[in-house]
């Protein structure tokens, strides 16, 4: 988005003219509070898929590097400050035990370069988790994770921002593989025997996965799942929606809506899916701004009260594509889909809908949530953010992927 002031203003005008000023005025203003973490996974070497290992040039070799590029990006956005971790990447020695003191130490590197240590993700999929994490049959196998869970607590409380999100590679490939109640009944029992030793004043939240590892099965499926473990374990727990997680077609937006509606604590891993849980970058899709409308709704974006807000968090990790690029581009199209859902009139919506105008109704919709070019709305943000217009851009004239490239060459 390389547009001169002239255009924004003409774009601005233009949106004012159909939506009102102070729409418009509003949608700024929640494009520039709007804040989402960078997953510090999508920074390093994790994923790449067939392609021989494939890793994107310039790759970040360490947490220290990954730091590095994140702060890079919040330099762009403005809007990233936070950085979520995963135990067993950034936080330990060996894959296999997580270590409190190196947490300590990461979240002084992060302040060193302006960010700060955002969600805390206990890592139940790595070494020795074949058979399982919490639904292991073997109970050393979930003593160990139940102590990363507690771990993970006090770290997100002592130095990150007292959030945990918790996602388990859990399920089976085959029917009577396992038996479906055990695993869901141990899941259960070591969720109850984490939670009784973190912290209270923390967030905790449940992601849900139809279908991998697990391609006959998974322990948390779902939302409905994920509803009732955290339901089962206190106020402070709720559901985290990632949206590759879900069948072809779901309605996620419809998802959103029960748990707001429910007082349900809730998060997103923000992505884009193709054909299956694909960890593309976020695209500004119908879907997207349809989310964010729910969200918009519910009053759980943007809210100055801010414990009311949900947890934003991107989670990608692409294969091919340039990572930093990747993830300046999820931003965007989020700030644009916000921007669109901001858009919508709910009193003139309300009119149709009252007078069951259906074709009108969702013809008024889709006039903000599809038709509107929002691109001045986010460029107008970011000048009053002072960050460049089109981060995008502002990265590949930065001649940073020169400079790590040449860096980071083993
Ligand atoms: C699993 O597919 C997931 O969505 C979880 O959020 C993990 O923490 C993340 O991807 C990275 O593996
Ligand atoms: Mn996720």
């Amino acid at each position: 988005m390389n547009k001169s002031e002239k255009w924004i203003e003409n774009g601005i005008e233009m949106l004012v003219e159909e939506f009102g000023e102070t729409t418009v005025k509003k949608a700024i203003e929640a494009v520039k509070r709007f804040q989402v973490e960078i997953p510090g996974w999508a920074l390093g070497t994790f994923g790449g898929g067939r392609f021989g290992g494939y890793i994107y040039p310039g790759a970040a070799r360490g947490i220290e590097e990954k730091l590095d590029d994140a702060a890079f990006i919040y330099k762009l956005t403005g809007v990233t400050k936070r950085f979520a971790t995963h135990m067993l990447w950034d936080f330990s020695n060996d894959g296999m035990v997580a270590d409190y003191e190196i947490a300590r130490k990461v979240a002084r590197e992060a302040k060193d370069r302006g960010i700060e240590l955002g969600a805390v993700n206990p890592s139940y999929f790595l070494k020795g988790s074949h058979m399982g994490s919490f639904t292991a049959p073997d109970v050393s196998t979930q003593e160990r994770y139940i102590e990363q869970t507690i771990l993970a607590g006090k770290i997100a409380k002592d130095f990150c921002n007292g959030l945990v999100t918790l996602w388990f590679p859990d399920g089976s490939m085959y029917p009577g593989q396992i038996e479906l109640q055990k695993a869901y009944e141990r899941m259960k029992s070591c969720l109850i025997k984490s939670y009784e030793k973190m912290p209270q004043d923390i967030t905790i939240l449940i992601e849900y996965k139809v279908f991998e590892p697990g391609t006959y099965s998974t322990t948390i499926p779902d939302w409905g799942t994920s509803f009732a473990l955290a339901k089962g374990l206190g106020k402070n727990v709720g559901v985290l929606v990632d949206l590759g997680h879900h069948h072809h077609g779901t309605n996620i937006e419809q998802i959103v809506m029960i748990l707001i509606s429910e007082n349900m604590k809730g998060g997103f891993h923000f992505n884009t899916r193709y054909a299956a849980d694909d960890d593309h970058s976020v695209e500004p899709n119908p879907e997207m701004a349809r989310i964010f409308y729910q969200l918009v709704r519910g009053d759980v974006v943007v809210n100055p009260v801010s414990n009311k807000n949900w947890a934003y968090m991107i989670d990608q990790c692409g294969g091919r594509e340039n990572r930093i690029q990747a993830l300046l581009h999820s931003v965007d199209s989020l700030q644009l889909s916000l921007a669109k859902a901001m858009l919508v009139q709910k009193e003139k919506l309300a009119c149709y809908q009252d007078a069951d105008e259906i074709i009108l109704a969702n013809r008024f919709f889709n006039d903000a949530i599809i038709n509107a070019d929002v691109r001045p709305v986010v460029a107008k943000a970011r000048i009053e953010l002072g960050v460049p217009v089109d981060p995008v851009m502002a990265f590949v004239e930065s001649g940073y992927q020169k400079k790590i490239e040449k860096e980071r060459q083993s």
